[in-house]
């Protein structure tokens, strides 16, 4: 096993709760096995993954020298592992799943986007939660006037508080909204947002509080999993079993991995979850790509790995 730490220069600095990132950072592991070769990608990121660059580091040091059992690593570590060992053990053709374009930044921000985009999508994520309700509201007519059919997730990463949420509930059309992911921060109000508006919702966060259990929730039409933050693909493979056996969809999620990380889970979410769409459009936030141009034709200047610092 190989390890190398990336920087990836940001186009614009990307905000988590209180956190700003000005680069990303993560750790590259190779595997080879004879002639084959397994890449995983660990990019734990700050202010949304519970686990840090430096625990992953630590663990990954640890596991290289035979002193800590995969069990024991951090989410994003073990996320990397079991993608390095997957793709050691199948090279295959990758079919792109189609596009969900995030559009993100202030409403004009977000309009502005969309009308920049050269094919106009059927469906598109929204960041909603950061203006006020009213400019937020104004923004889905907006786009709803550009195209009527649009289905919109939504993504309010819990930052509603109950009125502004029922508020928005209220004052949209229900029938153009696919889900709401987290709405609020509490979930009971979250899950009153459907008793009281039939608002569809779907889960992130909720799914990532160590311990999480699947359980049926009246309302709950999704969940959004980050295999990032989820770690091992077992794991993955028993939440999405767990779901789809309740009739909820599940939804695979990047969260601005690199070009290695973002391919994986474009194959993970063509082998586990065929029947939905996955959200990944994360990769034009990175200003370069790691050891090979990525699948999605984004024109980007190349680091290979000669030029990474070994971990
Ligand atoms: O909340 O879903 C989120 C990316 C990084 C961190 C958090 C989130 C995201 C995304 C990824 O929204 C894109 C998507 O899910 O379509
Ligand atoms: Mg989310």
């Amino acid at each position: 096993m190989n390890l190398y730490a990336y920087t990836l220069p940001l186009a614009t600095p990307l905000r988590f709760a209180g956190h700003t990132l000005n680069e990303r950072r993560g750790i590259l592991i190779k595997l080879e096995q004879g002639e084959h070769v397994g890449w995983g990608d660990c990019a734990p990121l700050p202010g949304f993954s519970h686990d840090s660059f430096e625990q992953c580091r630590d663990a990954l040091h640890a596991l290289a020298r035979g002193e800590t059992h995969p069990d024991t690593l951090p989410p994003a570590a073990r996320f990397a592992l079991d993608c390095a060992r997957w793709q050691l053990n199948r090279e295959s053709r990758l079919s792109l799943p189609p596009a969900i374009p995030l559009l993100v930044g202030t409403p004009e921000q977000q309009l502005a986007q969309f009308d920049a985009l050269e094919t106009p999508p059927g469906e598109v994520k929204l960041k909603l939660a950061r203006d006020t309700v009213e400019n937020e509201i104004a923004l889905v007519y907006a786009l709803l006037a550009r195209q009527p059919k649009l289905r919109l997730r939504i993504d309010a990463n819990r930052g509603w508080d109950w009125e502004s949420a029922s508020h928005f509930a209220a004052s949209i059309p229900l029938d153009s909204v696919r889900y709401v992911e987290e709405p609020c921060a509490d979930l009971n109000d979250s899950l009153r947002l459907y008793a009281q508006h039939r608002l569809p919702l779907a889960l992130d966060e909720s799914t990532q509080v160590p311990g999480f259990q699947y359980e049926s929730l009246p309302g709950v039409r999704a969940l959004v999993l980050k295999p990032t933050l989820i770690g091992s693909l077992e794991r993955l493979q028993q939440l999405i079993d767990q779901a789809t056996m309740d009739g909820v969809e599940v939804v695979l999620s990047s969260a601005f991995e690199s070009n290695i990380g973002l391919t994986h889970l474009a194959h993970l979410a063509n082998a586990l979850t065929p029947a939905s769409v996955p959200g990944l459009d994360t990769l034009s936030a990175l200003g370069a790509d790691l050891i090979a141009p990525n699948p999605w034709g984004q024109n980007k200047p190349l680091i290979t790995e000669s030029e990474l610092t070994t971990l």
